[in-house]
């Protein structure tokens, strides 16, 4: 095989392999299983951002394989060819023979300074009108808002029906965000601890929580869907575990769902399993997690005069309003209100479907009716959270386990727990 031939066998196996590899990237972000992808906006905002990236990304392409193949361009023009082949009128060189040599172009230079200043200006205009109009929100000030808190290592959301963040919420739940269909939702970004960061791709971009502050978001969806999030900020240990899911659901599913989270839970009927789990749930776990109207402060240690002890989750007002906690016996600081934590699909940072084969065939408002309560994940978290998701070593963070429950205990808890719809 002759040199050259060699050469460009080389070559076009280079391509092939590139080629290959430039395809199954984007075969993997573009693809609309790739839950973490903001190249498949379903949001007015996650659009905004995609409408911005896809034609930069077109021009970045094209200075890409302009520069690249100039460089390929040169190497071939000007590469050494070995005595055997017949020398520099071929337009190649020879071991010993070098090419002219020159020193500075004026014009060259000046044109590859400017082409890529005046892009770069041009892109940059654009990206600041998105990304100041990313937090834009059509609401009024009586529309609902949502406090978000991030902690370590799951969402809490505090749901403000009345738009007033000063005052304590209408409900609260943890890790999926239910929001309507075509509305924008204000989010009120804050933490608890460290750093953390909200994003669901599909509907907007990323927003830091950062304790001590109040950022404002928002989040709109056009369809019903179901769209995953990811905490991104490097948060520790179990950062990675640290999920979320927003739920868009029509207009009249999500009263249906915001009427039925306000209600309080009642107490199990006496001599049932559930009854009986209540009872380990009073001892082993309202020391942290609120039931509304079953967990009273009195049996978290506390003293309180709201009915359902808002207080825990601060004194709404301020910049860390509604994100510290009034009760010193908490160690994990704060924990998830599982008044309605039948009516999740996943639970313990969105790590875990609360329900088998729940997100594809059940409807989301009947999810605590209609689909089997994925027991396994279940009753192993109540025994051993940290087992299943690292956390603080002194136990500071995160679900302690709970090793004084016999299976019969955890039977019953879980007999409780399925009564929390
Ligand atoms: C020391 C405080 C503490 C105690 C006591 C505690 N938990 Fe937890 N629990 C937490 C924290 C914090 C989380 C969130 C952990 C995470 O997602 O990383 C949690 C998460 C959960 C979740 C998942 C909720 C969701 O929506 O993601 C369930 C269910 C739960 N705990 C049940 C229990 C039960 C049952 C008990 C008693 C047997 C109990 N916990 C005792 C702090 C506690
Ligand atoms: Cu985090």
């Amino acid at each position: 095989m002759s040199k050259r031939l060699k050469g460009l066998v080389w070559l076009s196996s280079l391509l092939v392999i590139a080629g290959a590899a430039v395809l199954i990237v984007i075969s993997i972000v573009v693809t609309d299983e790739h839950p973490l992808s903001t190249l498949s906006p379903v949001g007015r905002h996650g659009r905004e951002i995609a409408d911005l990236i896809n034609p930069i990304f077109i021009v970045a392409g094209v200075v890409f394989f302009l520069v690249q193949g100039a460089v390929l361009a040169l190497w071939w023009r000007y590469r050494v060819a070995g005595s055997d082949t017949g020398g520099g009128e071929h337009g190649y060189y020879e071991d010993d023979e070098f090419p002219e040599q020159v020193h500075g172009n004026n014009r060259l230079e000046i044109a590859w300074t400017l082409i890529p200043t005046a892009l770069l200006a041009v892109i940059s205009v654009f990206t600041l009108v998105v990304l100041f109009a990313l937090d834009d929100v059509e609401a009024s000030d009586d529309d609902m808002v949502v406090t978000v808190i991030g902690q370590q290592w799951w969402w809490e959301y505090q749901y403000h029906l009345d738009g007033d963040t000063t005052t304590p919420p209408d409900f609260v739940t943890a890790n999926e965000l239910v929001i309507p269909v075509g509305v924008d939702v204000p989010l009120d970004i804050k933490s608890r601890d460290v750093i953390h960061s909200f994003w669901i791709p599909k509907l907007n971009g990323k927003k830091d929580a950062v304790p001590g502050r109040s950022h404002d978001w928002v989040i709109q969806a056009e369809e019903p869907g179901r769209f995953r999030g990811q905490c991104t900020e490097f948060c520790g240990l179990s950062h990675g575990y640290m999920k979320m899911v927003a739920i868009a659901l029509p207009p009249g599913e999500f009263t249906q769902w915001r009427d039925n989270q306000i209600t309080a839970a009642s107490a199990p009927a006496e001599g049932t399993a559930a009854a009986a789990g209540w009872e380990v749930f009073s001892q082993q776990c309202a020391s942290c997690h609120v039931v509304n109207g079953l967990t009273t402060p009195v049996n978290r240690g506390g003293e309180s005069d709201t009915p359902d002890g808002w207080d825990i989750y601060g004194e709404f007002n301020g910049a860390n309003a509604g994100t510290y906690l009034a009760v010193d016996t908490l160690v994990a600081g704060a924990a998830p209100n599982l008044t309605h934590l039948m009516t999740r699909s996943t639970f313990a940072g969105s790590i875990y479907d609360l329900y088998l084969g729940a997100g594809e065939h059940v409807e989301y408002l009947e999810l605590a009716e209609a689909a089997t309560l994925n027991r396994g994940d279940l009753e192993a978290w109540i025994a051993n959270a940290p087992e299943r998701k690292p956390a603080d070593a002194n136990g500071l963070r995160g679900m302690p386990a709970r090793a004084g429950l016999s299976p019969e205990d955890i039977d019953n808890v879980v007999a409780f727990l399925s009564t929390l719809k």
